[in-house]
């Protein structure tokens, strides 16, 4: 019998588009041969599917540029195919190549940032194609993108999340000063600075620093930019603590814990680092034992709370109360070995490649459909 085929999806109309192809590489590089073919599948920054070359040599930065799917579509047999969701142009199977792969895959690996890759929307595609696909799903995707709609699935699920409150499309057009009253409001009660934010971003575009009413307006016009619904949060005083979740054949287990410490100066640290997600954290975090235990047991139920699949980044804050706060979850967290998710679970026992494996015999255990 034929090894299960996985087909590797990544590049994309994203801004991180780079981030995702060295990813890419990565996961290539990591997964075993004896065990599963491999489809690399490229969509081109312009939205085009490709079936690329399995060349990861070449998906690599190089004199500080990063690397684009573009560079793994021009060897012989690459398929390019215009499949554009703005020009509502629709690719059937007779045409193209990658619908028609895409049947013959057995696991999709989705290596996809920002709008139509972590937001649902892809994981919506496979669904309907009927393949199994590694990590979240539709709804956990969404969830895990809607800054609003998490902090209210972990706050009934029990988890304590910061103060914040949302500027919704309609109210912003129709009430706007009743809308800037609420956010004054907020201020007086949890002091300024504030957080205003895009609802749902994959990457930090569009974030402020608000340091008093004088600007508040200026970074919703900017937030609103990227999102029409804005979400403004309080500072949170505490350190950052990060925890991997991994689905094992048993259930979710979590990782040892990081610590992002505060920002220093960073001007300019390393290409690499600010792009892959790698950061300076230190690993294990160094917590109590007490503390320790009790941030993976929130990042267990987070996980359980937005009903994950595979795997999850949890971020935290310690507050100086002692009270752990959670302030968000990844489904898409940075991805490459250096990235805090698999040093994370490096330092609990799991190298990069045992991860791969175990993230693609997650998937192929459950079926598509409801589970
Ligand atoms: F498929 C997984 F495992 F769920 C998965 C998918 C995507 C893990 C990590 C990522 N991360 C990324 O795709 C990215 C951070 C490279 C997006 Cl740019």
């Amino acid at each position: 019998d034929r090894k299960p085929r996985v087909a590797v999806v990544f590049g994309g109309r994203s801004s991180e588009h780079g981030v995702s192809v060295v990813t890419a590489a990565s996961v290539l590089r990591a997964i075993d041969r004896d065990k599963y073919d491999v489809l690399p599948i490229g969509i081109t920054s312009e939205g085009r599917w490709a079936l690329t070359a399995d060349a990861p040599e070449r998906m690599a930065i190089a004199d500080r540029r990063m690397p684009t799917v573009e560079q793994v579509t021009d060897h012989e047999g690459a398929v390019v195919l215009p499949v554009d969701p703005a020009s509502r142009e629709v690719v059937y199977t007779e045409a193209g190549a990658v619908p028609k792969a895409l049947g013959e895959v057995d696991v999709v690996f989705p290596l996809l940032h920002g709008p139509y890759g972590e937001d649902g929307t892809l994981q919506g595609l496979l669904e309907l194609s009927g393949v199994p696909y590694v990590g979240a799903g539709v709804l956990a995707s969404a969830v895990g993108m809607d800054k609003e709609y998490m902090k209210r699935v972990f706050t009934s699920f029990g988890l304590a999340v910061g103060p914040y409150t949302v500027i919704r499309p309609r109210e912003w057009e129709q009430q706007q000063a009743a809308a800037r009253d609420r956010v004054l409001a907020f201020a007086a009660e949890h002091g300024w600075p504030l957080f205003v934010k895009p609802a749902r971003a994959g990457s930090s575009f569009g974030i402020s620093k608000v340091e008093g009413p004088q600007d508040l307006d200026a970074a919703i016009a900017q937030a609103r930019r990227h999102d029409p619904k804005v979400i403004v949060e309080a500072l949170l005083r505490g350190r950052e603590i990060e925890c991997g979740v991994l689905e094992f054949d048993d259930g979710p287990r979590a990782s040892v814990p990081a610590e992002i410490p505060p920002t220093t100066t960073h001007d300019f640290y390393d290409f690499e680092a600010k792009y892959i997600d790698s950061a300076e954290g230190i690993v294990p975090a160094p917590l109590t034992a007490e503390q320790t235990a009790q941030v993976r047991r929130l990042a267990v139920a987070a996980f359980e709370a937005a009903s994950c699949e595979g795997l999850v980044r949890a971020d935290f804050f310690l507050l100086d109360s002692g009270e752990f706060v959670i302030n968000e979850i990844n489904t898409m967290p940075g991805f490459t070995p250096i990235s805090m998710y698999p040093r994370m679970w490096q330092e609990s026992g799991v190298d990069y490649a045992e991860l791969v494996d175990l993230l693609i015999q997650a998937a192929l255990r459950r079926s598509t459909g409801l589970r």
